[in-house]
């Protein structure tokens, strides 16, 4: 699915803002036919749940509506109108007037439909009606089941360690593509020759609706063509090419026009980072140099607006991020919005992106989801279909981010069961779909604390292992001197067993912002910046080890529970981003606010 971009040939008008808001109990079983009762309003992009103090709202499972009116610019007619979100947490249905337009499972990729197809004119005014799902069940990624509990209330059970955010958090635009030949896709590959000297761009696009003649031409950022070619794929080569670095990245721009009876049909373009990925031996290397990961697992998480996506907060947490000199992050646990890559692109930071399957285990410890007996990766559980919707939000992640130069890696999921039966083939299909879909960039996923080197059954199908672990804090809590005995023993193992690149993915230790204690004490704030200087330490011993990530960038909200006050509090930073003890430990290690050097074209 291509970005939205204007061009020339090609016109966008958002619909973010205020839309009339209802609950599925509160309307009729058709509620795209008419005016949506009450009137509550939401404002898009944002979660709902923190919207209104209440806990009908908060905690609803089930379907909630939202509604507008929308004029479609006269002038776009004879162009073909689409409506495009970004995402719908965790299930999309949009009405045109009395029409369904699309359904989209899946909570945190982009969907659209083609308003031409279904009537729309030009000019007219049309009642959208977008319903959205919340509910996750153990064939959806996430993974999680419904419940009755004693009331004869249905409740919704999640596995992961995060509140169930839901509704349009990210941008509802309508935007037009040409009626005839166009542009349909459009996927970069970019390589760099070892010793420097040239660089390749290798393109390969889709026209759609006809036949029409292709002009690619890749320009820098001065305005000079570098490279053009007349195929819809091909190779072209760069000599000299000032590269994408982390830090420090050249984006050039690929313009692309479509010709037909001699009239320009569509125009598109796209920023290209010209940069390698590659992994060798335990090194992880970025234009042939080894790169370190430094930075964080994050969450879209904020107050009010909950996982709604704000330009202001972005470009605040990516500064806080660069003051602590991080280079990196991981989209833990779900595909971020769009906008997050396009920064990230355009001033050299580093991704992990990661596939929304979080929770993919029965048994994961620390008592947060409580016993359960059944085994994770059978019938009872996360099966086929499971496996089939895994597949699908594969597909989607990589369809949506491929050409992101900042993207470095795919994981594929977060702390799944692998030390238990089936956990192989379970995965092994989803490795093997992920290199098929994109052969160039290493593949990860996370592993958890009950899973070690001898009885992970998953990790030799990755080309990297992330590591997530909590010595020091759900074990050995409060003991720092034990823990960092039993971490090096571990990641020793998985060193020589595994020889390849470990980043560890998560380590951190929950601290309520204030708490002084001295001696250090676990939940203060001396006791998580000893816990991360002792990681480091171990860290620094192991050489396969080529990335720390620290839990959690931000304290974080989840769902109810006896070890989470007012959400995660393992943040660096609070929620409303005021920086704790560690924040500095941070910066010392990582050497502080770096130089933007971007060269953006
Ligand atoms: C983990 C999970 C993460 C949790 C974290 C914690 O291993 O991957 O989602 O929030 O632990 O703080 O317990």
């Amino acid at each position: 699915m291509l970005k939205v971009v204007e061009t020339s040939t090609r016109e966008v008008k958002s619909l973010n803002g205020l839309w009339s808001f209802a609950l599925d109990t509160d309307t009729s079983s058709s509620p795209w036919e008419s005016t949506l009762p009450g009137n509550l309003e939401c404002p898009v992009p944002a979660s709902y749940n923190d919207i209104f103090p209440n806990h009908a709202l908060r905690e609803h499972v089930g379907k909630v509506w939202y509604q507008r009116l929308v004029r479609i610019p006269k002038s776009w007619k004879g162009q073909r109108v689409f409506i495009r979100l970004d995402s719908a947490t965790h299930e999309g249905e949009v009405y045109v007037n009395d029409t369904l337009v699309v359904r989209h499972v899946g909570g945190y990729t982009p969907f659209e439909a083609d308003l031409t197809e279904a009537g729309v004119q030009a000019g007219e005014e049309v009642r959208i009606t977008i319903g959205v799902n919340n509910i996750l069940t153990r064939h959806s990624i996430p993974p999680g089941e419904l419940k009755e509990n004693e009331l004869g209330r249905t409740v919704q059970v999640i596995r992961h360690d995060f509140f169930n955010y839901a509704g349009l958090a990210r941008s509802v635009r309508l935007y037009t593509v040409p009626a005839g030949v166009r542009v349909g896709d459009v996927k970069i590959v970019t390589d760099v020759e070892e010793k420097g000297g040239s660089g390749t761009v290798k393109f390969d696009l889709k026209v759609d609706g006809g036949d029409g003649t292709v002009l690619v031409k890749l320009v820098d950022r001065d305005g000079k063509i570098v490279a053009a070619s007349k195929s819809c794929s091909g190779e072209m080569t760069v000599s000299n090419p000032k590269l994408w670095w982390p830090g420090h990245p050249y984006l050039y721009r690929l313009f692309i026009k479509v010709t037909s009876a001699n009239t320009v049909v569509d125009e598109y373009n796209l920023s290209v980072g010209i940069r390698s990925v590659r992994v060798s031996g335990t090194q992880f290397l970025i234009n042939h140099q080894p790169f370190y990961f430094k930075g964080y697992g994050r969450h879209e998480d904020l107050t009010v607006i909950g996982k709604g996506h704000d330009n202001a907060w972005m470009v605040y947490d990516f500064e806080l991020m660069r003051w602590t000199g991080a280079n990196s992050f991981r989209t833990s646990h779900y595909p971020y919005a769009e906008e997050i890559y396009d920064y990230a692109d355009r001033h050299g930071w580093i991704v992990i992106n990661e596939v929304a399957a979080v929770g993919l285990n029965l048994h994961l410890g620390g008592g947060i989801f409580g016993k359960d007996d059944r085994v994770t990766f059978s019938r009872e559980f996360c099966d086929s279909t499971t496996q089939e919707a895994h597949k699908q939000a594969i597909r989607e992640l990589i369809d949506r981010d491929y050409n992101h130069p900042s993207v470095v890696m795919w994981c594929i999921t977060n702390e799944p069961g692998s030390q238990e039966k089936g956990a192989r083939e379970y995965f092994q299909p989803l490795v093997q779909l992920t290199k098929q879909l994109d052969p160039h960039r290493p593949v990860t996923f996370t592993n958890m604390g009950m899973a070690l080197p001898d009885s992970d059954e998953i990790a030799d199908l990755f080309d990297v292992i992330g590591i997530n672990r909590y010595y020091g804090w759900y074990s050995e809590t409060g003991n720092l001197e034990l823990a960092e005995k039993k971490l090096e023993e571990e990641l020793r193992r998985w060193e020589e067993k595994f020889k390849r690149p470990l980043v560890i993915c998560e380590y951190g230790a929950d601290t309520l912002a204030g708490l002084h204690m001295n001696p250090a004490q676990p939940w203060s704030e001396e006791y998580q910046s000893e816990f991360l200087e002792m990681y480091h330490r171990v860290f620094d011993r192991i050489e396969a080890v080529i990335g720390e990530h620290v839990w959690n960038f931000a304290d974080f909200s989840t769902g109810p529970g006896i070890i989470r006050v007012d959400g995660n509090k393992k943040g660096v930073f609070t929620r409303d981003r005021r920086p704790k003890m560690a924040a500095h430990t941070l910066r010392k290690r990582w050497g502080g606010l770096w130089e933007e050097k971007g060269e953006v074209g």
